[in-house]
C-alpha cells in the first residue's frame, strides 16, 4: 500500500495527576507479603501455600526500566488491606472515568490538528479494556464533543492504538470519514494485581489521542504523511486477562488473580522482540527504506530492554535517546498508548522529510506499525 495523502495532523496526551514510585509500590507490596506470610504461616509451613517473597525497586528498574507510573486514582493502591485503586462508581448521568480521560486527550489532539468537532466524522476509542460494554465510551465522548457521525470502541490490548489508527487511515482512504479522532484511554490500574510480585509494577494510566485526515484538509503546524500501515497477530496465551462478562457465570471470583492481568514475561520478551524487529524491517524494506533512513523510533513502551534489543537488531548498533525516546521510566507500560506518548512528547523537532516508525507490540500477540514522514 502506498498513499501519502493521508496524515496524522494532531496528537493529545492526558497524564493523570498522581504518580506512584517503585519505592512506594514495593513498600506496600512487601508489607502486604509480610502480613500474608504471617497470617498463613501454618499453611506455608505445611507446604500448602507458597510464601510471598519480597519485591525490590532495584529489580524493577533493572528488569524493566520503570521508575514510576501515573495513576488515575492513587488512594487504595498502597493500602495493604485493599491493594486496588479507589474509583467510586459514578451515576449514569455523570461522565464515565474513561470518557473523562479520553476527552482531555481528545481536546488536545483537536487543538493540535486545528480541527473543530464539525470537521470530524468518526470517533474510535481503542484500548486494552473499556470500563463497560455499552453504550460505547466513544459515543459518550462523541456526544460530549458535539461530533456528528459515528463512534465505536475496539479492543486489541497493546496494539489497540495502532490498530485504531489503521482503521482511521482506512476510513479516510475509503471516503467513509473526512477525519477520524482516535482516542486511547488506558485505565489499566484496576486490572493490575498489586499482590503479585511479578507484575505489580508494570502498568500505569494515561490517555492519548490523534486526528487522522486527508492532507488536503490539514492545516496543522506539525503533520505526518502515513506512508504505510502494517499489522500482524499470532495467538499466544503468554499475556492474558480472563476477566469478562462470563466471569459471573463461571461462579468464581471475577476479580481473582486468574482474571487479572498475568503473563509469562520471559517468553514474551524472547518471542516478541524478533517478531517486532522482523515486522518493522520487512515493512521498511517493502517501502524501499532501510532502518538507517529512520530518524525517530516511537516504539511500544513495555520494557526498556525490549526496545533496546529491537532497535539494535534493526540498526546493528544502539540507538540514542533522541532516536528512540523512552517514556516508560516515568509512565511505565501504558498498554497501547506507550508509542503514542513517545510520539506526543518527541516529534516537533523533526524536519520536513524525516522518517519515523510508530510501532506497538504485545498481547495477542499483536504488532501494529505506521511509517510516518514529517511534512
Ligand atoms: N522484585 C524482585 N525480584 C523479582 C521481582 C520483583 N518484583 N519479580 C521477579 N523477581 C525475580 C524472579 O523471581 C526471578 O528470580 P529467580 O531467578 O530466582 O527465579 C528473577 O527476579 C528474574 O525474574 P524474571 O525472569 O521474571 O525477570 P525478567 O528479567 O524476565 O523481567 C519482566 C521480568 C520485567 C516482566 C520482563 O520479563 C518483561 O518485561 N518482559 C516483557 C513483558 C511484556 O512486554 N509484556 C507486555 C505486557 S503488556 C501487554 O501486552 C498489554 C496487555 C494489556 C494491558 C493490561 C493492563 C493491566
Amino acid at each position: 500500500m502506498s498513499n501519502a495523502s493521508i496524515v496524522i495532523s494532531g496528537s493529545g496526551l492526558y497524564t493523570p495527576p498522581h504518580s506512584v514510585t517503585n519505592e512506594e509500590l514495593v513498600d506496600a507490596y512487601n508489607r502486604y507479603a509480610d502480613k500474608f506470610n504471617a497470617e498463613n504461616a501454618a499453611a506455608i509451613e505445611a507446604g500448602e501455600l507458597a510464601a510471598k517473597p519480597h519485591s525490590s525497586a532495584e529489580f524493577i528498574e533493572k528488569a524493566s526500566g520503570i521508575k514510576s507510573r501515573y495513576v488515575f486514582a492513587k488512594e487504595g493502591i498502597c493500602d495493604i488491606d485493599r491493594m486496588a485503586p479507589v474509583i467510586p462508581q459514578r451515576a449514569e448521568d455523570e461522565m464515565s472515568h474513561q470518557a473523562e480521560m479520553a476527552l482531555a486527550a481528545a481536546k488536545q489532539a483537536l487543538a493540535a490538528a486545528n480541527k473543530k468537532p464539525e470537521d470530524i466524522d468518526a470517533v474510535i476509542v481503542s484500548c486494552a479494556y473499556t470500563q463497560r460494554a455499552y453504550p460505547a465510551i466513544a459515543i459518550e465522548v462523541q456526544a460530549a464533543l458535539g461530533i456528528a457521525g459515528f463512534g465505536f470502541d475496539m479492543l486489541v490490548a497493546c496494539s489497540a492504538a495502532t490498530f485504531a489508527l489503521h482503521r482511521a487511515y482506512d476510513s479516510v482512504a475509503s471516503g467513509s470519514a473526512r477525519a477520524v479522532l482516535v482516542i486511547n484511554p488506558e485505565l489499566t490500574s484496576p486490572q493490575l494485581n498489586y499482590t503479585d510480585r511479578d507484575s505489580h509494577f508494570i502498568f500505569g494510566d494515561v490517555a492519548t489521542a490523534m486526528v487522522v485526515e486527508k492532507a488536503e484538509t490539514c492545516t496543522s503546524q506539525h503533520s505526518y504523511d502515513i506512508l504505510d500501515i502494517k499489522a500482524v497477530t499470532s495467538f499466544s496465551n503468554n499475556i492474558r486477562s480472563n476477566f469478562g462478562y462470563v466471569s459471573r457465570a463461571h461462579g468464581d471470583d471475577p476479580f481473582g488473580p486468574a482474571n487479572l492481568f498475568h503473563q509469562n514475561g520471559r517468553s514474551v520478551f524472547k518471542e516478541v522482540c524478533p517478531m517486532a524487529a522482523d515486522h518493522i524491517g520487512g515493512q521498511l524494506e517493502a517501502k524501499g527504506f532501510t532502518p538507517a533512513d529512520v530518524k525517530r523510533w516511537w516504539l511500544h513502551q513495555a520494557n526498556i530492554n525490549m526496545n533496546n534489543l529491537i532497535v539494535r537488531k534493526l540498526l546493528g548498533r544502539d540507538a540514542d535517546a533522541e532516536e528512540a525516546p523512552i517514556v516508560l521510566d516515568r509512565y511505565a507500560n501504558t498498554a497501547s498508548a506507550g508509542s503514542l506518548i513517545a510520539f506526543n512528547l518527541h516529534h516537533e523537532d523533526l524536519a520536513a522529510g524525516d522518517l519515523g516508525v510508530l510501532c506497538s507490540f504485545g498481547a495477542g500477540y499483536s504488532i501494529g506499525s505506521l511509517l510516518l514522514r514529517k511534512r
